[in-house]
């Protein structure tokens, strides 16, 4: 017999004084851990409302299946207010990040095309190679000056610029050289922009933006400040681009970047192309450096894993000569390496789905219209989805241990991460290349843990030394 939505057990009925508690509990930096607290409380299905934002929660992979098969053609996630808001308040048009319905899809369809097909890669891999080698020889001058033949370092800023390097390389064709020695401090004021725009955003997921911008709140001017930024060097970058195709003469064979081929495609608006390359900008820079700073502090601490990846990058390159998209064929074990890092450091601590029709789910009834989060930093983390979950073993994932529904990192199905081929071609050549030069170790005795700013990020800075081949 199926129970219904109203006996799900959870705190569901004080929205206000629950936010209270989550505020107590330092809710917006441990949204992560408060979840998987939860789970261990309720259940494996628990119902919540934290401020406006009210949801069911879910963590096992086979609800997770049911989830997804009941998303609609018109996949609709959590609505992040503090960032339509923003759009509202200036004026501007969604890219495919916040758009809906209708509008999305046909943007989406376009966009996946330039971005996501697997074709595009051919393009991609050759511009990400350069960005790799560059970075590999910056390092190396970095070792140098250092005069110890090593470099110990906390990387985010480096890896910060490689990830900006790498998707403007890709979106625009042409380098920002970010890579060298003095960099456009406009770049730089990007990254930070960037960062502010993410922490203000977690606290507006339970206090509507707009309440808080009328009352003139710090969080939503801060918030402001940081969308103009971004928006302000894209535009710059945009418009670099737009000029510059329309001063063209004869044409070249050169890949001219998925907004030249974009304008050239003529089939979306250039309002609506700049609002998706604003946000597939500002989308490639924090989410696949954090990951890679992760996959570098677990190589760190496993350095047999370390040379075991090291030795399949040996033997890729061997067998394709060089040729990057044949060797990107050759290396499971360090793409088993970043799913595992995204199973136990997911920039994404949930994905959520507004359902399109009723579902059962642990038994329970629940309504069309409700927001359904899978628990994803929970679910990596779970005895009963993982074996020995906390152990760091990219093996897992070429055994015949089940994957149904266990590797999400990227989201799921139409609606998942357009960034996607992106950040996967860009994370396994930047491995490569850190592999075949350096030797990454850490300090013992630093457990570092995440924290929440809308992703998951490092609780402290991870300090990692160095050492040529
Ligand atoms: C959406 C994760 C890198 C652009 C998403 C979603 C996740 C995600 C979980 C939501 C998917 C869903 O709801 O099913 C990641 C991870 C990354 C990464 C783990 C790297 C390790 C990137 C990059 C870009 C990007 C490099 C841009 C080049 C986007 C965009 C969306 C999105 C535009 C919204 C797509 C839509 O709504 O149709 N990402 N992402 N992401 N991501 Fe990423
Ligand atoms: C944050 O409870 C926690 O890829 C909330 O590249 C639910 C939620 C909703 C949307 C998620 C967000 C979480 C984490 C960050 C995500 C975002 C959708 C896209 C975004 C996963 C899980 C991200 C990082 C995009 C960002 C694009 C950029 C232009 C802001």
């Amino acid at each position: 017999i199926v129970r219904p939505f109203s006996e799900i057990p959870g705190l569901w009925k004080n929205g206000v004084a629950n936010l209270y508690n989550f505020w107590k509990l330092d809710g917006f930096r441990n949204l992560h851990r408060i979840m998987l607290q939860n789970f261990n409380t309720f259940g494996p299905i628990y119902r919540e409302k934290i401020g406006y934002y009210e949801s069911v929660n879910i963590i096992n992979p086979e609800d997770a299946a049911i989830l997804f098969k009941a998303e609609g053609h018109y996949p609709k996630r959590l609505k992040v207010e503090a960032w339509t808001s923003y759009r509202d308040y200036r004026n501007r048009k969604y890219g495919v990040l916040l758009k809906n319905g209708e509008d999305w899809r046909s943007n989406r369809v376009i966009l996946n095309k330039e971005v996501i097909c697997p074709k595009v890669l051919e393009n991609f891999v050759p511009l990400l190679e350069e960005v790799g080698e560059d970075f590999v020889a910056r390092i190396h001058k970095k070792i140098q000056r250092s005069g110890q033949n090593k470099w110990t370092t906390d990387l985010s800023q480096e890896l910060f610029k490689y990830a900006l390097e790498s998707v403007s390389s890709v979106l625009y064709g042409e380098r920002l050289g970010l890579m060298l020695d003095y960099i456009d401090p406009e770049a730089q004021h990007f990254i930070d922009c960037i960062t502010v725009m993410f922490k203000t955003t977690s606290p507006m997921l339970y206090i509507p933006p707009g309440l808080l911008r009328q009352i003139g709140a710090k969080v939503w001017r801060d918030h402001v400040e940081a969308w103009d930024g971004i928006f302000n060097q894209a535009d710059r970058c945009i418009h670099n681009i737009y000029r510059q195709l329309r001063q063209e003469t004869g044409t070249s064979n050169k890949y001219p970047g998925v907004l030249a081929s974009l304008l050239m495609l003529d089939k979306l608006s250039i309002e609506d192309i700049k609002a998706s390359i604003t946000e597939l900008m500002a989308g490639g820079v924090d989410t696949t450096s954090i990951t890679l700073q992760w996959t570098l502090y677990e190589l760190a601490r496993h350095p047999s894993l370390q040379e075991e990846l090291r030795a399949e990058v040996a033997a890729a390159r061997a067998e394709s000569q060089g040729d990057m998209l044949e060797m990107l064929k050759r290396i499971p074990l360090v793409k088993g390496a970043l799913k595992e890092t995204l199973r136990l450091h997911p920039v994404a601590v949930s994905l959520q789905r507004y359902i399109a029709e009723d579902i059962i789910i642990q038994n329970y009834h629940i309504p069309a219209g409700t927001l359904v989060q899978l628990g994803l930093y929970a679910m990596g983390r779970d005895p009963k989805v993982f074996f020995r979950p906390e152990q760091y073993q990219p093996s897992r994932w070429l055994r015949t241990e089940t994957h149904y529904f266990r590797s999400l990192g990227f989201g799921f199905g139409p609606r998942q991460c357009l960034g996607r081929r992106i950040a996967e071609a860009e994370m396994q050549i930047f491995l490569i290349h850190m592999l075949e030069n350096f030797r990454v170790e850490k300090q013992r005795h630093v457990e570092v843990q995440s924290t929440f700013e809308l992703i998951l990020l490092p609780d402290k800075p991870i300090i990692l030394t160095l050492k040529p081949l």
